[in-house]
């Protein structure tokens, strides 16, 4: 017979790996995947009902937001509201950081930043969308939490996940002792573990990025994909280009079949699209505890100053030898766009 073991049974199992936790991680974990059902049940019906469609309002960057970027994030801010283990929210669709005040969360100790739906450009068509999350330990010791407690860099996160809506619904989370995957079960309606420790491949065969942007990319990245293209029978090349236009279901492809994601800086948007608190480092985090490489071109994106809540950064991860290869061409053909700090 075989055993099934749910997200909320692993969470448990593992809280003894922190000795000095007092569960509250593992509730906030909970409650994160009690809300990225609820946005699954809306997701998998988006075309049955009158929830398509823009919603009329922008978010901070100027974009049109869809409703079900607005009502994932409200099932995510409510959740965590009531959870009561989180002081802070940073939303990809709030300019401003929630605070979380309430009798029941007046002890919280921990921030959450989300993209609650990355890639939602693919909705009306279909196309996989995901949730991504990151999760700090607030600094300060008393008092309401301040917007410093917030602006911590990638590598003071104690955790971090996406759960990607696709032809199945997976979360993938890691608290920096490996990557653990789980596929939700509808019959059950828990997340079961599906995919224990995964590991990206050291070398990949899949390039994803925007190619449509190709005559405003670094001269590294061109030569980059020059180098992809070209044909090498002993390394494989060329290599395939995959390119969904979600970032989670990119790099959950490359992380299980290894692989590189590009969203690099371009002539208008010198720092990427991407945003680096909740894009950038959870990802990073996670790829890295796969056993890859995340870098912003010349450096590891986790080591990035965390200045603003919705900073972006130009964003090189999947597999080590991938990205080790586009960063030795980024530092030859695009050095004057390395971080200042390096110069
Ligand atoms: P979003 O958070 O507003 O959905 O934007 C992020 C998405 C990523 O998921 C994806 O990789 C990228 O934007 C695609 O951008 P582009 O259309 O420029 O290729
Ligand atoms: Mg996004």
């Amino acid at each position: 017979m075989s055993v099934v073991k749910t997200l909320g049974q692993f969470i448990i199992e593992k809280q003894k790996d922190f000795p000095y936790a007092k569960g509250e991680l593992s509730r906030l974990l909970r409650d994160i995947g009690i809300a990225s059902k609820i946005v699954n049940r809306e997701v998998n019906k988006a075309g049955l009902v009158d929830i398509l469609g823009e919603v009329g309002t922008y978010n901070t960057h100027g974009e049109s937001q869809k409703k079900l970027d607005v009502f994932a994030n409200d099932q995510f801010i409510s959740a965590l509201t009531i959870g009561g283990e989180c002081c802070i929210v940073v939303s990809e669709e709030n300019d401003e950081p929630v605070y979380i005040s309430s009798d029941v969360s007046k002890n919280a100790r921990y921030i959450v930043a989300i993209d609650p739906l990355d890639g939602s450009s693919n909705i009306d068509v279909n196309v996989s969308v995901g949730t991504i999350f990151s999760i700090y330990r607030r600094l300060s010791t008393e008092g309401p939490a301040k917007i410093e407690d917030a602006l911590q860099n990638g590598t003071e996160q104690v955790a971090a996940g996406y759960v990607v809506y696709g032809s199945s619904t997976m979360l993938v989370y890691t608290t920096g002792k490996g990557v653990n995957g789980f596929t939700l079960d509808p019959s059950i309606g828990e997340f079961c573990l599906s995919h224990p420790d995964m590991k990206i491949p050291k070398d990949g065969f899949i390039y994803s990025l925007n190619e449509g942007n190709y005559v405003h990319f670094p001269q590294g990245v061109k030569n980059y994909l020059k180098y992809c293209q070209a044909e090498d029978i002993e390394t494989k090349r060329p290599y395939s280009s995959r390119y969904i236009g979600s970032m989670i279901a990119d790099v959950h492809r490359n992380l299980l079949k290894g692989g590189i994601f590009i969203y690099p800086s371009t002539a208008s948007a010198p720092r990427g699209k991407l945003r680096l608190v909740y894009e950038g480092n959870p990802m990073a985090f996670i790829i890295e505890q796969a056993g890859g490489k995340a870098s912003n071109g010349f450096q590891r994106i986790l080591d990035t100053e965390v200045e603003s809540l919705h900073q972006r950064s130009p964003i090189f991860m999947g597999s080590e030898n991938m990205v080790l290869k586009v960063e030795e061409l980024m530092s030859i053909h695009s050095p004057e766009l390395a971080p200042k700090e390096m110069m």
